[in-house]
């Protein structure tokens, strides 16, 4: 089997302005694209981080790419993800996922991998959660995600959304949030994004999402590094109680250091709660001095940027040899991307907590699935039936995100120039905030 052709498309879609320690995400998130066509005729794709950079690096492998097979193009590439700062270095950074220089090839060659594993699923009529190891589960569960939001539903001009879910600025429109979240998808995780208002308030909204929820339903909180160890301290002392049960605490302050600060401090006053990170821990490279430390105990694992569906499941084994748990990160995303989680999802036998996904703030409008939104039921993606994902792509949408891509002016995302222009002009993002 041959590549006879490479295309890599651009694309826009409406995205609610919703909040974290980032800043604002802007009225629309940029994806791209990956499709690879075989000789025969079978077109593989994979969906990664959108704007120019990432568009320009998957470019820039054409000449590999066109004639190889794609068992061997993923062999060919895998220096890219077995070597500098993707390999063994530490790659932690606090840019805004998507965006930090030291992981680029691992997110590049991941798109190259999910697209070859899905020409090469499609060909052999093989679902890729088999063939990358053979599936332990076929639903995979997912958690709510909740956000603080303002008012808007994303999108722009003639191209507004409807507000789906409405203002959360406080306590209570949050907890209205999540039992809208639950009663539309039957979830039955909570991973709430923190770290944008006062730390008293994200307190008071996990107590009232406990009483609202009741005391089964796992509960976390990722203020992604806005507070200082006292405050991550203090946060977790509170919240004891509700983030147990199957919660944690997660990236509560920056670095390794900070956190096993914070683990060492919770521990010293009887409370276990686990820290979890996808800012501190990013690469393979972060895991010995994270174990050395006793920083972080569960890893939050995207094939997105840990270079690809395999380098996850090493990373699942590494963390079960350290007694490491392992849960799932999300960005903003259509229905590609969310297959695509869900068939690693689907093979990872250590995986110890729902998977988080942006997927329901995004709208079908948008959606560049053949058939519309890939259906999330009692929380749950069940894996197609299908050869490779199991999508095909639906090329008029596909068409209609690019257009958008075109129309809009940014090129990347900036959270941070959002929260700017709507919200307070002096905004800078402070780590730590509190
Ligand atoms: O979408 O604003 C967001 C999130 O803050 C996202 O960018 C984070 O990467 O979901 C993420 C996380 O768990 O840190
Ligand atoms: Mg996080």
């Amino acid at each position: 089997m041959r590549i006879k052709d490479f295309r890599i498309h651009s694309i826009a879609m409406a995205d609610p302005p919703l909040r974290s320690s980032y800043g604002l995400h802007q009225p629309y998130a940029l994806r791209n694209v990956v499709e690879l066509e075989s000789e025969d005729g079978v077109v593989g794709i994979a969906e990664t981080y959108g704007g120019e950079e990432p568009a320009t690096a998957l470019e820039a492998l054409r000449e590999h790419v066109l004639g190889t097979d794609p068992w061997r193009l993923l062999g060919d590439l895998m220096p890219m993800v077995e070597s500098g700062a993707s390999g063994m270095d530490r790659s932690q950074t606090h840019h805004v996922p998507g965006e930090n220089p030291l992981d680029a090839d691992a997110r590049t060659y991941s798109a190259m991998e999910t697209a070859c594993l899905d020409l090469i699923g499609k060909s052999l009529e093989v679902p890729v959660c088999d063939l990358i190891g053979g599936r332990v589960r076929d639903a995979v569960n997912f958690s709510a995600y909740p956000f603080y939001k303002h008012a808007g539903g994303g999108g722009e001009g003639d191209d507004l959304r409807s507000d789906e879910y409405g203002e959360a600025l406080s306590p209570e429109q949050l907890v209205a949030q999540v039992r809208q979240m639950f009663d539309q998808y039957g979830f039955c995780d909570v991973k709430f994004k923190g770290g944008v208002l006062d730390p008293e308030i994200e307190i008071e909204t996990i107590k009232q999402l406990r009483q609202e929820l009741g005391p089964d339903v796992p509960l976390r909180i990722d203020p992604n590094c806005a507070w200082s160890v006292d405050t991550s301290v203090k946060v977790g002392l509170a919240l004891a109680e509700e983030l147990s049960n199957g919660g944690y605490l997660e990236d509560p302050t920056a670095s390794l250091e900070g956190m096993a600060e914070v683990r060492k401090r919770l521990l010293a006053e009887g409370v276990d709660t686990p820290l979890a990170s996808n800012v501190s821990v990013t690469s393979f490279g972060d895991l010995p001095e994270a174990v050395r430390l006793d920083a972080v105990q569960v890893v939050l694992c995207d094939h997105h940027y840990w270079g690809g569906m395999r380098q996850v499941q090493r990373l699942a084994k590494t963390c079960q040899t350290f007694g490491l748990g392992l849960s799932m990160h999300s960005n903003s995303h259509l229905g590609i991307s969310l297959l695509a989680m869900s068939h690693v999802a689907a093979a990872t036998p250590h995986l110890t907590y729902a998977c988080d996904t942006h997927y329901p703030w995004q709208t079908e409008r948008d959606e560049i699935a053949m058939g519309g939104c890939v259906p999330i039921e009692d929380g749950q993606v069940v894996i197609p039936d299908a050869g490779g994902l199991g999508v095909e792509l639906d090329h008029d949408q596909l068409e209609r995100g690019k257009e958008l891509y075109e129309k809009i002016p940014y090129r990347k995302r900036d959270d941070a120039a959002e929260m700017q222009k709507y919200v307070d002009p002096n905004w800078k993002r402070l780590l730590p905030r509190w």
